[in-house]
């Protein structure tokens, strides 16, 4: 009897999310907690419709270019944290940076996303070192006029207008959490405060947001629903969750490693609470193998695309499906069209993010 009640409960609560009525605190809650298979398919299913209602079958590809390893942070989950000694870092050249983004773009991608760790080569005298990467993104951008992401941690306010000006127009700051006392203890040293708003200076500057959390790092559904209304509040355009993924020789590498049902329920509830939102399935967390589950749960852009033989490192899985070629446009391909999904265009990606600043930012 009671399982029946909840499945009606359910059942009305997707109803009205099909129709786009708002949920509550306490329905968002209920289904952070879904557990049944065939409720949780349910829930999925819902966020499929609305992917389909903004998006059609079509899916976006990012790629993603780790140019610099190096890292003065000490994020207790992170693998490249500063002091992490059993670690080869590296930091790739002008040349090679550019050659990567074209193989990427030649390979049909929507994005490039150029991160780093807050390199202190870069973040030095001022941001001084940021000059040269400023004038790759001008020679990207000049040759491709390929959208790009920044995901280069808190970067000078200045330089982001440079930046900007460059042709970069996405940043990418992930908060983590919402929750300041767990935050703490996850970036360590890292004032919140500070990350946030320089994610209102950048979509001040007309630069989209992407906003991400982590789950499996002792967030509760509480922490996760705070965030998602955080999210909506900043404004982002794009917004991801990643299961952690414990990295040895940092703090937290005896954390146990979390079940992806979480990650995979929250990227539903995602879909449902911002239906038109970029909403990512990224390769970086379980490779090839993980993408079909994150497209059935509602994700609608493939992220951490890498080419082989290029030297390139993911973040969350340092070398998972790298060097063999799984994390290219030619391995997915196969996987979105057994989901009934297929590539999206440049023109595509392009309409979007144009009816996106029209209308939700005034860009
Ligand atoms: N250094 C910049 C920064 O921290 O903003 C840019 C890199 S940022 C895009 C790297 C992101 O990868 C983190 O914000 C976090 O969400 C994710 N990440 C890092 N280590 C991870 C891990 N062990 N498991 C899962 N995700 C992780
Ligand atoms: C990804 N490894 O998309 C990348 C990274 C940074 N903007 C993104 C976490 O999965
Ligand atoms: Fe550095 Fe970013 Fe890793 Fe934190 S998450 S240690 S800032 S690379």
């Amino acid at each position: 009897m009671t399982v029946d009640l909840a499945t009606s409960k359910l059942d009305e609560m997707l109803q009205k999310a099909a129709k786009e009525i708002p949920l509550k605190r306490n329905e968002l809650l209920f289904l952070l907690k879904v557990s049944d298979q065939k409720d949780v398919a349910k829930v999925f299913k819902t966020a499929r419709f609305l992917r389909e209602r903004y998006f059609e079958d079509k899916i976006f590809t990012y790629g993603f270019v780790y140019f610099s390893t190096y890292c003065r942070n000490e994020c207790a989950f992170c693998l490249y944290r500063k002091s992490n000694k059993e670690l080869q870092r590296y930091r790739k050249t002008d040349m090679e940076i550019m050659k990567t983004a074209f193989s990427l773009v030649d390979s049909g991608v929507n994005l490039i996303d150029l991160t780093m760790g807050e390199d202190p080569f870069f973040f030095e005298n001022q941001g001084a070192g940021f000059a040269h990467m400023i004038r790759t993104v001008e020679m990207i951008k000049k040759s491709t006029n390929i959208p790009i992401m920044l995901s280069a941690g808190v970067v000078p306010e200045d330089i982001l207008m440079e930046f900007k000006e460059a042709g970069v127009d996405w940043y990418a700051t992930y908060q983590e959490t919402h929750n300041p006392e767990l935050y703490s203890k996850l970036r360590l040293g890292q004032n919140f405060e500070e990350r946030m708003q320089r994610k209102r200076v950048a979509q001040q500057m007309g630069l989209l947001l992407e906003e991400g959390l982590l789950t499996g790092v002792g967030d509760t559904d509480a922490d996760l629903v705070d965030s998602l209304e955080e999210m909506g509040r900043l404004g982002s355009d794009q917004v991801r969750i990643m299961s952690f993924i414990p990295q040895k020789g940092t703090p937290m590498q005896n954390f146990s490693p979390v079940p992806r049902a979480k990650e995979l329920l929250v990227i539903a509830v995602m879909r449902i609470v911002f239906p038109d939102l970029l909403i990512p399935a990224s390769l970086d967390v379980d490779g090839l193998n993980g993408l079909a589950e994150r497209l059935n749960a509602g994700a609608n852009v493939v992220t951490s695309i890498i080419p082989p033989e290029s030297g390139l490192a993911g973040v969350s899985n340092q070398s998972l499906d790298i060097e063999d070629g799984n994390r290219t446009i030619t391995k997915i391909t196969p996987v979105l069209e057994k989901c009934g999904l297929g590539l999206a265009s440049r023109d595509d990606y392009a309409e979007w993010i144009q009816r996106r600043k029209k209308l939700s930012h005034n860009f």
